[in-house]
């Protein structure tokens, strides 16, 4: 592993000791007061959900005018088809964005990913929510909606995907995130959608599920097979499935759809998606998302195995400056046992480069996680709805969907 500087324990012994900044744990959270989150449609904390619903009624009236922000901040939309502006948000997330508990690690999205994560069917220019200096134009923070048809046990309601809140490290805990997060709410609201679902790793009021980061790390026995393989052919016929992976194509979509959909079905949130959202979210782009189907007798698919790319950068590290992680994404199998197909997954992400494979506890992960010798992870996912009570639910019952 990477050496920790004895600073980082420190300075990481200090923030446990005084107990400031957001809440990692449901222990820390309960002690904490939430000055924003109090006055937001949510469950308290301590509340015990037993029914489902929206928690407030569609609004009628829509507040016309965007929030204000600090003196000498300014709203702006970002235009990501446009590559300087894309670069922009690109280097916001690069250098302010999420971070491993023990500052290590920090996320790096690239613009390829950013602009496939915030530009699926049904995207908004104004759902791109930019916070700029008013005199020098910088950015210093974002907030994203990107549409969604969730089902929520037995409801399936139009909702966003609220994803990338980021404050610049130099204008932290001055209260521009609330002001963000109420700006986002109130331009989802004019088009009519009342409800949102997002992750974090803080505990705010109320999770409805908590879920596990798990990580592979390169094990020998694969180092010595990927050694091997230049080609994908060589590489198919490394793998462990008896039936051919390949990558996904777009005449492969309507199939995908309907492995998807049945297989969504088992869960209790999940999102919805028609062929237009699945050829987006999984026909394959170099360096951004991976979509091998397994194709049987007659040309029909039986499973699908899926990760996305999600390098992060190593802090103050002089040697090695980035890790090269996949994420797993969606795994369909109807054939193929889910071990088996994640196993030719762990082998293909090797062959492709990656340092690490990641995954969730959730859906049926758990199953492969301890065959293929995952170890276990520290990051917490916290799985939040807005406006929407719903009973808590067990990691197994979520499905991804977040990037
Ligand atoms: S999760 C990823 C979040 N981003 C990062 O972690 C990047 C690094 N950190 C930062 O950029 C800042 O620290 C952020 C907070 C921006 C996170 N989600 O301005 P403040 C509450 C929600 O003084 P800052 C993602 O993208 C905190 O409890 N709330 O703090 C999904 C406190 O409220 P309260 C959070 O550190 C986002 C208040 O903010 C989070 O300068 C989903 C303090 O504000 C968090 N991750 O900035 C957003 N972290 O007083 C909600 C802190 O109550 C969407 N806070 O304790 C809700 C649905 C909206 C749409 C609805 C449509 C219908």
């Amino acid at each position: 592993g990477l050496p920790i500087h004895n600073m980082q324990y420190f300075q990481r012994a200090m923030e446990l000791l005084s107990c400031q900044g957001p809440a990692r744990s449901v222990d820390e959270a309960a002690k904490h007061k939430y000055q924003f989150w109090d006055t937001q449609p949510v469950p308290k904390l301590n509340e015990v959900v037993t029914t489902h619903g929206p928690i407030e009624a569609d609004k009628e009236n829509i507040r016309q005018e965007p929030y204000s922000l600090p003196q000498g901040f300014m709203w702006d939309t970002l235009d990501l088809g446009n590559a300087d502006v894309l670069k922009e948000l690109y280097t916001l997330l690069n250098e302010n964005y999420v971070e491993d508990d023990y500052n290590m690690f920090r996320f790096d999205y690239s613009p390829g990913f950013l602009r496939w994560a915030l530009r699926p069917p049904g995207w908004l220019p104004q759902w791109h929510c930019g916070v700029r200096v008013s005199s020098n134009r910088k950015l210093v923070g974002f907030i994203s909606a990107v549409p969604a048809d969730i089902r929520i046990c037995d409801t399936i309601k139009k909702m966003v995907e609220i994803n990338f809140l980021c404050v610049h490290m130099k204008l932290r805990s001055k209260r521009v995130a609330p002001v963000l997060i109420r700006e986002i709410t109130r331009r989802v609201n004019l088009e009519g959608v009342f409800q949102a679902v997002y992750t974090a790793g803080v505990v705010l009021p109320k999770p409805v599920s908590t879920c596990r980061y798990d990580q592979e790390q390169s094990r020998s026995w694969l180092q010595v097979r990927s050694s091997f393989c230049s080609s994908l052919q060589v590489l198919a016929s490394l793998t462990v499935t008896p039936v051919r992976l390949r990558p996904m194509e777009r005449r492969d979509v309507p199939q995908v759809t309907e492995l998807l959909q049945k297989y969504l079905r088992g869960f209790q949130l999940a999102p919805s998606m028609g062929e237009e959202e699945v050829a987006h979210w999984f026909l394959p782009q170099e360096n951004i998302i991976d979509t091998y189907v397994v194709e049987g007798a007659g040309g029909v698919l039986t499973d699908f195995t899926s990760f996305y790319t999600l390098p992060s950068t190593v802090m103050d590290h002089p040697l090695h400056r980035s890790l090269k992680a996949a994420y797993s994404f969606y795994n369909v199998h109807t054939k193929t046992p889910l071990p088996d197909l994640m196993s030719d997954a762990l082998i293909l992400a090797k062959v492709k480069g990656f340092d690490v494979f990641n995954a969730l506890d959730l859906m049926e992960n758990k199953v492969f996680l301890e065959k293929l010798k995952f170890g276990i992870g520290d990051g917490n996912m916290q799985y939040y709805l807005y406006n929407w009570k719903c009973p808590p639910m067990d990691p197994e019952k979520v499905s991804s969907m977040f990037l």
